[in-house]
């Protein structure tokens, strides 16, 4: 535990600079010595927490960004699980009839083996992202036609999905509890989910089957005709080992206060349950708590076997206006990645030392990038927290600058050891005990100012490496 972070809601006292400088730097010895002891222990992972409490811990994955080193870097230290995050959907795997195409998918599923990674399918059969030849098809031909492409899709990575989403989002919203309208509806009738779950078990029994959906996450009229469904399925036979929460949030949809419950209730008829889209719209510690109560759902029923965010950084989200995910878009860790770290019981290294031993270089093609985050915000004071993050080559020291909106004065410091300009607006922070850092590695230092009037955040400069 280095420096008390002070979150919202504590009020520290302003100090005059001189004052503040001296706290500052009695607390960062103190730091330290602290830090140092750490150094030996690596921190954990999002992965390595969730496998602590027998989960896994995955991500959404697209094929096409696999090639971009900050991307692969933090999918690989981060993750345990992987969903191609459109890569197995019919319009990829069979855009012609009978023709499949698995190549991208195939990148995915041999990135995730090669690092251990669990792989969830995702999807068989859904009215979404179906192509047009499909719904062309009379009754008897779709009949053939959808299980030939559950056949071939599960024979073709047979023995390496841990469990695929067999149908996916079947359901209406709203109030009716009512099938949603698609061929397979429309065409086949009621019966097409029990076919498709039948014919998946026979083309790789090693899989869990699940049913996944969005809408379901807390006891509604959704939820409760797939409920409703489950329960038929798993007092008829039909092979079904799984519901999927997809997890979906923001403001208007927020994470509902039987989540638990209902992913209880799920349980309770003899399925694994898992969540598996999980995005939540918004910012810092309002984010940051969502998160840490979906992950605290899921630890606390015992058949919550993992979660699955979707996607690694919010430049990539299907929603990034939103930022709704875990890593800034220049792959920092945001606030909600600490909370769900903390919520898995994890320990973070508060930055600093890899752990390993090796010559961490500097020099040649050092560089860093720095971000900023608003912690925590009261009334006449904030939080902020910078993170420092290496770049494709291991650093040994860094430097930036800090600029303050006028009036605005830091009363205190962590992590960082600070010099200021004559105006007292730019504070340049050089690391105390947390300079070296590996190849896409982070680290961050804070403060708490005082806004003297001024709400405005300040802006970071540049990051130099060495
Ligand atoms: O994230 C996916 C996005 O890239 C695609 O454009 C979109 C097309 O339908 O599908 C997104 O993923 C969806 C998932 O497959 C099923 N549940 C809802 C997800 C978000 O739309």
């Amino acid at each position: 535990m280095l420096m008390p972070r002070n979150r919202a809601g504590a009020r520290p006292r302003a100090l005059p600079r001189r004052a503040a400088q001296a706290f500052a730097s009695a607390l960062l010895a103190a730091a330290t010595v602290t830090a140092l002891s750490h150094s030996a222990a690596a921190a954990d992972t999002l992965g390595s927490a969730a496998a602590g409490k027998g989960r896994y811990f995955g991500t959404a994955v697209a094929a096409s960004h696999l090639g971009e080193s900050a991307y692969a870097a933090t999918l690989d230290r981060e993750f345990s699980a992987v969903t191609p995050e459109n890569e197995m959907k019919w319009d990829a795997t069979e855009p012609t009839r009978n023709t499949f195409s698995f190549g991208a998918a195939d990148q995915i599923v041999s990135h995730a083996q090669s690092k251990g990674m669990k792989i969830r399918g995702h999807t068989l059969v859904w009215h979404s992202q179906l192509p047009s030849w499909v719904s062309g098809l009379s009754a008897t031909d779709l009949r053939t036609a959808m299980n030939n492409h559950i056949t071939q899709v599960m024979q073709h990575y047979k023995g390496k999905i841990y469990a695929w989403d067999v149908v996916n989002e079947a359901y209406q919203d709203g109030s009716s509890g009512a099938r949603r309208s698609s061929p397979f509806q429309d065409k086949l009738g009621n019966g097409f989910i029990e076919e498709a779950f039948r014919t998946a078990r026979t083309a790789d029994p090693d899989a869990k089957l699940c049913y996944n959906d969005y809408n379901t996450d807390g006891v509604n009229a959704k939820s409760n005709a797939v409920y409703n469904m489950v329960k038929d399925f798993k007092s008829r036979g039909v092979p079904i080992d799984c519901v999927g929460f997809q997890s979906h949030f923001n403001s208007a949809s927020p994470v509902p206060s039987d989540y638990q419950a209902n992913l209880q209730r799920f349980a309770d008829l003899g399925v694994d349950v898992q969540i598996t889209e999980l995005d939540i719209e918004g910012s810092g510690s309002a984010q940051a708590t969502s998160y840490s109560n979906v992950v605290k759902a899921c630890l606390a029923v015992t058949r919550c076997t993992g979660m699955t965010v979707w996607g690694i950084t919010d430049k990539y989200s299907w929603r990034s206006s939103g930022t709704p995910l875990l890593f800034d878009s220049n792959y920092a860790p945001k606030p909600a990645y600490d909370a769900v770290l903390a919520a898995l019981g994890g320990s973070s290294s508060g930055g600093g030392d890899d752990g390993g031993g090796g010559d961490n270089g500097g020099g040649t093609g050092a560089t860093c990038t720095v971000s900023f985050t608003k912690t925590a915000d009261w009334n006449d004071g904030y939080n902020g927290q910078v993170t420092v993050k290496a770049g494709s080559a291991p650093i040994t020291g860094w430097t930036t600058t800090v600029t303050f909106p006028a009036g605005q004065k830091v009363s205190t410091l962590w992590n960082g050891s600070a010099s200021w300009d004559g105006s007292g607006t730019v504070m340049t922070v050089r690391p105390t005990y947390n300079g070296n850092l590996a190849a896409g590695a982070s680290t961050s230092f804070g403060f708490t100012v005082q806004k003297n009037g001024n709400s405005a955040v300040p802006t970071v400069g540049t990051c130099t490496a060495s």
